[in-house]
């Protein structure tokens, strides 16, 4: 008889533990540790390289096939262990949260929840609709039909750059309209079945859809009013930014358009998704005969490269007390931190965890300017917050929320780009240090990350509306264009059709199946941190005008450090609120501090506005 158990036991992969004997709590967490944690360690590494080797080389089918494989055998890993032990626990069962909140996340299958043949459709879909991203060229506007093989532009560095630096009216609505000519419509019948099945896993784990299911990771069922109570908030500074930039636009451009609309054509911000205005900055800067601050010319002057700009980076952090991560920037240990000459890679910036404790790389097709330089610190707060998490237990090695792990490294970015550590790191000289230089530097900032703020809230409500149903896909790309133009107040330089375009899918995060909302609560969040930081660090006093807040650098300060880590290194451990709570003794969101950030440019652009009451 007892051989005859240890038979089937051996047939049916038995372990020594029953799932009952789960229930009692250290069992549970011996179980955890000794068994699912090593398994789960080697399964994620596994696949996380796969992706990565794939990521970097597209083209390459055995690595593509790799990449399949592991993901179907990380599908298999986690249905086991739900179907076999997660999915009969019950997080009540147990008395310390930190066990009961590991049970709740454990429980949760996400997308392994599709059947084999589903996942691998969806897999598939998801990795055909980045390669048409990854890959898409244009014909130059000076040869608008050409043999795109060998003289299409690519959107890193060629189209990305004709956007920022193009001041010709046509060029900019060539450009703008062949990248989504080259994208849109060849993603828009992969993205229908996409839908039904990003819906049909969704379900599975009993969520009405899949903007159910993303919301879901921000942990406050007032998720979607929280939102627009803070885009209330800072909706009026928004609305002044827009107003002047349009104002700008109209003298530079004149009768190229139309403005009695009170809408901005979205080719002429300075980026291909008007989501940054910082390379418009020569045409709206308050005080253009100050020495103007150009980073991007001071960083190539001084001959910086790629890699030199990371590891300044780098000395940042570590002055306030967190690791160096030289590995993740280092190309001998596999970072990739520039883009390679013979093959087509997915050039979007990413940090990634190998799940190993040890590995963490960053890739990124990175440029000499200000902008890449704000990215790599942007990359590099991702890997912080995953060295900092790394001894938690795998279903904690996540952010607190998905924003927070958005705002580590835009925190960090805000103190970087402040003129008075410009000034220290030798990006900007003394005589930049004026008000009116300040002034002109908050506007940079306003239009990096203020204009930004309506872009981060449509991206979702869009996907939103799609996942839900609320909109059917004979009005995708009207139903777009409402929101771009309600809450951006952009609108399309040429006409949209809803038969042939799919705007949305000329934007990375939508082939690329990543949730976007995080980036709205994140440009919220930082200055949240930022202003705790900086008062932590002794940098600023909300009480004296000694110091403005947009002047603070938290460089140096260990103090500061301390704070940050000691939110950052819970993971998701804890609900965010006990990691806002840890970091700037606050437990919600609020744009209070990013509109004491802007204060001053506020009252200037308010002013000017009035100044300037052009009627189009
Ligand atoms: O995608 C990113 C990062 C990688 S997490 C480069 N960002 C958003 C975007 O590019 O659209 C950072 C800002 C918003
Ligand atoms: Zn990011």
């Amino acid at each position: 008889m007892y051989f005859f158990i240890i038979f089937i036991c051996l047939l049916k992969h038995c372990d020594a533990q029953h799932n009952w004997e789960l229930l009692d709590e250290s069992k549970l967490i011996r179980f955890l540790l000794t068994k699912y944690e090593p398994e789960a360690v080697q399964v994620y590494n596994k696949l996380v390289n796969s992706e990565w080797e794939h990521a970097i080389d597209l083209n390459n089918t055995v690595k593509a096939n790799a990449n399949v494989k592991a993901n179907l055998e990380m599908v298999n890993f986690e249905k086991y262990y739900w179907t076999r032990y997660f999915r009969h626990l019950d997080s009540t069962n147990y008395k310390s949260e930190f066990v009961r909140r590991q049970v709740k996340l454990l429980k949760e299958l996400g997308m392994s929840a599709l059947n084999d043949q589903k996942y691998e459709e969806f897999s598939n879909l998801r990795s055909t609709m980045m390669n048409i991203y990854s890959t898409a060229k244009i014909c130059p506007y000076q040869k608008k039909t050409c043999n795109l093989q060998i003289e299409g532009l690519s959107l890193n560095p060629d189209i990305e750059n004709i956007m920022a630096t193009s001041t010709n009216y046509d060029e900019l609505l060539f450009t703008w309209k062949a990248w989504r000519d080259a994208t849109g419509p060849k993603i828009k019948e992969l993205y229908k079945t996409y839908v039904a099945l990003s819906n049909e896993g969704a379900r599975a784990n009993n969520f009405r859809d899949r903007g159910a299911m993303w919301r879901n990771k921000f942990e406050s069922p007032t998720f979607e009013n929280d939102l627009e109570r803070l885009w209330m908030e800072v909706k009026p500074l928004y609305d002044e930014l827009h107003l002047y930039v349009l104002n700008k636009l109209k003298l530079k451009y004149g009768n190229q358009f139309d403005a009695v609309d009170g809408l901005i054509p979205a080719h002429l911000l300075g980026n291909m998704w008007a989501q940054n205005w910082m390379h418009i900055s020569d045409l709206v800067l308050p005080f253009l005969n100050e020495t103007t601050i150009d980073v991007t010319s001071a960083l190539k002057k001084q001959g910086y490269t790629p890699w030199q700009m990371f590891q300044t980076a780098d000395k940042f952090y570590q002055s306030i007390g967190l690791d160096p991560c030289n590995m993740s920037y280092n190309v001998t240990a596999g970072a990739m931190i520039e883009k390679p000459k013979n093959r087509h890679v997915i050039c979007h910036a990413s940090a990634w965890d190998f799940h190993n404790g040890r590995d963490f790389r960053i890739k990124m097709c990175t440029r000499v300017t200000f902008e890449d330089f704000i990215t790599i610190h942007h990359e590099m707060g991702h890997i912080q917050y995953y060295m900092l998490y790394k001894n938690q237990p795998i279903a904690f090695r996540d952010g607190a929320n998905p924003g927070f792990h958005e705002a580590v490294g835009d925190t960090i970015a805000l103190s970087v780009s402040s003129i008075t550590h410009l000034r220290k790191i030798g990006l900007i000289s003394n005589n930049q240090l004026s008000s009116s230089s300040s002034l002109n530097s908050l506007m940079i900032m306003a239009l990096e990350r203020i204009a930004f703020l309506p872009f981060g809230l449509i991206l979702d409500k869009w996907r939103w509306d799609v996942f839900s149903g609320k909109v059917s896909p004979d009005k995708w790309n009207t139903h777009w264009w409402q929101y771009r133009k309600s809450i951006q107040k952009i609108k399309p330089p040429v006409f949209r059709s809803d038969v042939l375009d799919f705007d949305p899918g000329s934007k990375f995060h939508v082939p690329a199946d990543a949730q976007y909302i995080s980036y709205f609560v994140a440009h919220i969040l930082e200055f949240q941190l930022h202003k705790a930081l900086c008062i932590a660090a002794g940098q600023y006093d909300p009480f004296s005008d000694r110091l403005p807040l947009h002047k603070c650098d938290i460089y140096g300060s260990k103090a500061a450090g301390k704070r940050l880590k000691s939110g950052l290194s819970l993971g998701s451990s804890r609900h965010w609120r006990v990691a806002l709570k840890a970091i700037s003794g606050e437990t919600g969101l609020s744009g209070s501090a990013i509109l004491e950030y802007f204060q001053p440019l506020y009252k200037y652009l308010k002013l000017e506005n009035k100044k300037s009451k052009i009627s189009f």
